[in-house]
């Protein structure tokens, strides 16, 4: 029997793979022996027939790819690093690798090749979360767990599907349901995860900071503020006080979209209940102002002091199977590795520990600077691992447009058909996972390794593999000299000793076997509420909503989201092969109100044109009345989506605000 941990979403299931069979591992503490379609048929997607098999090469990217051997791929790419500046060379990574693979990627990157120019798609997944976490805390800590449902009495989902994207947390959810937690789902549309909640609030796109406010002011108003934990433990009650003074509540009120019993139904749950956890996604992080929709939320906890003691707490989701990995590792082009910044300290600790003197000293290009970068010329070589740019990135025009300016772009994929594809001149490939062996973090920070159950295709290589030979190409012989995960496992864990105060006590790792246990860090980590902030208190901002998305108009009358659907997985290159998952519903539609339907004498199924100001996608609408009216939805499996959506970005977070698209219909 081999231990394996499930590749998509970060509830990160535990499995088992005896006798050619995959199924949930019963002693693993995230799912306990359940898993969803997608976890199980994972052993399919391993030997589709769209898997990339062979290094492949062009001059231009309008030649056909010839295939090449590694010795050429690799010489070829570091030639082009070696002929250019750091400062123009762009690595793109995921939160889809596994930790080794990101280490040694980040290590490369920015010890090494002397540039920061390495970002995640994490940038468009959870970035918001990670720094109001590091506003509030001092540090990126999700300080719940997911058992903490056990001992919760109501749960706030607010912009989270979990019914569709954390579908083994869903039943916990369901299974906690059943002994009596309340759950109350705040999102525009009623999905799946509302249908199951006692209370639905359909508030209007991009309206949760005025909605959160509003909460927080009736909790002062009703003195249910709890006094002596702001007194000990939040910094910054008097002027936040102030400022809430100030605020116009009918009128915000009136932008959520909601009705004042609506209001009252919520306040009446938040006050009968004792443990309260709110959980979110993509519903907050994706916005103008991702971070500061995080705060609103969060803010709620501090006055109430419902944060760090059981079932209780602000639980950001994660997306991807180790996004929090990927934060950990550095991934983000603006920390630099195990939680650290680029002051002079942290960049004189971890050049002492990787031996180099090539750190450069200001954080590196976001995912869209790249793009922004690219188009105007000052980018020469991107190197994307395990991601798809093109088909994630907002506003796919100028993605394209600004991809075709850059002179080498490297793609390393184990599937052979992705959007970036058509853009790559160097493509390598990767194997994916059941053909490698590695450790990832799962959404409630456990760490799990995960091993090989299959032969490894002859020319496919682990992603840590091909960045540790571009690392010795490139001169770097002794410092990428690793022969297998272990031994960068370890020299990670040995790394996480240089995090603040120790906080990512991820080194009680090292020289440990995690074959058959897993392991969770940081646990206690704001014991006696003592945070990492200079204060050691938590932070209480002040936030408001500011209104910087795109605004409808008479022309564009709609407000376009985005999202997921429980069977597929983003661009489907996995999951659009596997026959089991295709049943449960079409990956391509778009959600419209039935009364909007009716206006405008669209029928159910009838395909429409939906435009915004950037493109056109012609759509087969679904009617239904379980979306917001004035509202489309449509899921990202539709790989066309970002020819719609807008590139306007977080000030602070600089992600992406996808669900919030002015747009309009036309019947075709
Ligand atoms: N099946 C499946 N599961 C997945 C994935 C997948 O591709 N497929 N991807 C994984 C990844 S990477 C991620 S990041 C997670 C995402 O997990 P979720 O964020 O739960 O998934 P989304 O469908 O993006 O859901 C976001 C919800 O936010 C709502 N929403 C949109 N705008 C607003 C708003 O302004 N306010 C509020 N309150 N709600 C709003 C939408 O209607 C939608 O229901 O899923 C993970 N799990
Ligand atoms: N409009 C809109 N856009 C969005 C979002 C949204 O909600 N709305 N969500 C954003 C979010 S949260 C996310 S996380 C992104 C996701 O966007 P992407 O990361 O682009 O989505 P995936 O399809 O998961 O891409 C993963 C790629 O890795 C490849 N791959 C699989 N296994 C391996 C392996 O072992 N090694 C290597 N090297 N490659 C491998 C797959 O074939 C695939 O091409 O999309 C973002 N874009
Ligand atoms: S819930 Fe997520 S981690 Fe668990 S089996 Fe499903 S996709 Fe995999
Ligand atoms: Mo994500």
């Amino acid at each position: 029997m081999i231990k394996s941990v499930c590749g998509y979403c970060g509830v990160g299931c535990g499995l088992e793979f005896e006798n050619k069979k995959l199924v949930g591992d019963i002693a693993y503490p995230s799912n306990h022996g359940l898993v969803c379609a997608k976890g199980v048929s994972e052993l399919h997607t391993i030997d589709t027939a769209t898997r990339l098999l062979r290094p492949k090469m062009r001059s231009t990217s309008t030649n056909e790819f010839v295939r090449i051997d590694w010795e050429l791929a690799i010489n070829t790419l570091a030639s082009k690093i070696q002929s250019t500046q750091p400062q123009r060379i762009g690595i793109y990574l995921s939160g889809q690798l596994l930790t080794e693979d990101y280490y040694v990627a980040n290590k490369l990157a920015k010890g090494f090749i002397g540039t920061n120019n390495v970002d995640t798609n994490s940038r468009t997944c959870m970035a918001s979360a990670v720094y109001a976490y590091k506003k509030i805390f001092g540090v990126d800590y999700v300080p719940v767990r997911m058992d903490d449902l056990d001992y919760c009495d109501l749960l706030i989902l607010a912009g989270a599907n979990t019914a569709e994207a954390h579908v083994v947390f869903n039943n916990k959810i369901k299974k906690a349901i059943k002994r009596g937690l309340k759950t109350i789902v705040i999102d525009p549309r009623k999905t799946e995860t509302a249908l199951q909640a006692d209370l639905h609030l359909p508030l209007r796109v991009g309206s949760d900071i005025d909605f959160f406010n509003l909460v927080a002011a009736r909790m002062i108003e009703d003195e249910k503020i709890d006094k002596s934990f702001i007194e000990n433990h939040v910094q910054g009650y008097a002027s936040y006080l102030k400022s809430m003074k100030k605020i116009a509540k009918l009128k915000m009120l009136k932008r959520c979209g909601l009705t004042k019993d609506e209001f009252e139904k919520f306040m009446q749950l938040f006050y009968e209940n004792e443990n309260i956890i709110s959980a979110w996604t993509m519903g907050l992080n994706q916005s103008a102002q991702g971070v500061d929709k995080n705060i609103s939320l969060i803010n709620l906890h501090l006055l109430s002091g419902k944060i760090n003691k059981k079932g209780n707490g602000p639980f950001s989701l994660t997306g991807q199977p180790n996004a929090m990995g990927g934060r950990e590792v550095g991934g983000l082009s603006t920390s630099l590795a195990v939680h650290l910044d680029f002051d002079e300290e942290s960049i004189k600790k971890v050049s002492d520990f990787w031996q180099t003197d090539k750190i450069h000293d200001t954080a590196g290009l976001t995912a869209f600077e790249m793009i922004e970068a690219a188009q105007l010329g000052n980018l020469d070589v991107l190197i994307i691992c395990h991601t798809d740019p093109v088909y994630h990135l907002p506003n796919r025009k100028r993605v394209e447009e600004a991809m075709k300016k850059i002179p080498f772009i490297v793609e390393i994929n184990a599937y052979d058909n992705s959007e970036t594809k058509p853009f790559a001149h160097l493509r390598l490939p990767a194997a994916p996972w059941g053909e490698k062996e590695g450790t990832q973090t799962n959404m409630d920070r456990t760490i799990t390794r995960q091993e090989r159950l299959t032969r490894r295709s002859i020319d496919c290589k682990p992603d840590w593999e091909i960045f540790a030979l571009l690392g010795r190409r490139l001169g770097f012989v002794k410092e990428f000299g690793y022969t297998n995960t272990e031994e960068i496992f370890n020299e990670y864990c040995q790394m996480t000793k240089l995090s603040k105060d120790g906080h990512l006590n991820i080194y009680a790792l090292l020289n440990k076997d995690l074959r058959n246990d897993s392991f969770v860090w940081g646990e206690n980590l704001f014991q006696d509420h003592i945070y990492h902030t200079q204060t050691t208190k938590a932070n209480l901002f002040f936030v408001e909503n500011k209104r910087l998305s795109e605004k409808t108009s008479l022309q564009y009358p709609f407000t376009l989201i985005t999202g997921r659907i429980r069977d597929q997985w983003h661009s489907g290159t996995k999951t659009a092969f596997v026959d089991k998952l295709l049943k449960h519903k079409p990956s391509s539609f778009v959600e419209i109100h039935t009364e909007d339907a009716l206006k405008l004498h669209i029928k159910d199924g009838q395909s429409i044109k939906v435009s915004t100001q950037r493109g056109s996608l012609y759509l087969h609408a679904k009617v239904t009345d379980n979306i917001r009216e004035k509202t489309l939805f449509v899921p990202i499996t539709e790989r066309r989506i970002n020819y719609l959506t807008n590139d306007l970005l977080d000030e602070v977070s600089k992600q992406p605000d996808y669900n919030h698209n002015a747009a309009k219909i036309e019947l075709s």
